[in-house]
């Protein structure tokens, strides 16, 4: 299999991530490529019509995507228990949400600072976006650590790439204060192994 790849994406890193915890990260093969709504890569766009990281280009040479079907399927693929069965599953696809919709709009923020014109960038819609992210990690700290304390599953490890990467554009926002609880989480979440060999490049 190979996945369309780029080090900086929190979405690719999830799937990296999950591929690592379940030692099967060799079985991979990655395809760095560079992509924006702008220049969208050929490769890229001739397999997944939205051109969008990731896509995972199965042997049979179907390609998936969104992350949240790669993740499904690399789970399903290898009989993994990212997804638990019973009533936790909702949480836990709850959960993987959360992270992910952290993701859509702290990747939005940092779109619309690097790829739009500066008289372009609209201050508001920005800070709306921090609004929705800021609410979640609100949420989070004061709801959900009991799931995220519990068995790793892919909602732990989207909250982690999540965090990380909002650590990593936006970090200067400071999301740590008042919420210590997910913030130490993280600090040990980010120890792993498998968080360690997924680090996005310096800037
Ligand atoms: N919902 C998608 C979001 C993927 C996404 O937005 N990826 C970004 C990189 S972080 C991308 O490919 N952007 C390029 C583009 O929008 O053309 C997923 O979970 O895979």
């Amino acid at each position: 299999m190979k996945l369309y790849h780029s080090p900086a994406s929190p979405f690719v890193r999830k799937v990296v991530v999950l591929l690592h915890e379940l030692e099967k990260a060799d079985e991979v093969e990655l395809l760095d490529v560079t992509s924006t709504a702008f220049a969208s890569d050929d490769g890229l766009a001739a397999s997944n019509p939205l051109a969008k990281l990731p896509s995972l280009v199965r042997d049979n040479g179907t390609t998936l995507y969104d992350s949240r079907v790669i993740t499904a399927f690399i789970n399903d693929f290898y009989g993994a228990k990212m997804y638990p069965t019973g009533s936790s599953r909702w949480e836990t696809l709850t959960l993987e949400a959360t992270g992910d919709g952290i993701m859509d709009s702290a990747v939005s923020m940092a779109y619309e600072a690097r790829l739009r014109p500066e008289d372009m960038q609209y201050g508001p819609w920005i800070e709306a976006q921090w609004a929705k992210v800021e609410r979640a990690i609100s949420v989070l700290n004061a709801r959900w650590m009991s799931h995220l304390s519990g068995p790793l599953d892919i909602g732990q490890i989207s909250v982690a790439c999540a965090l990380s990467y909002v650590d990593f554009r936006h970090g200067a926002r400071n999301w740590r204060v008042d919420n210590e609880a997910l913030a130490q989480w993280h600090a040990a979440f980010d120890s792993r192994a498998s968080m360690q060999a997924t680090k996005p490049p310096a800037t």
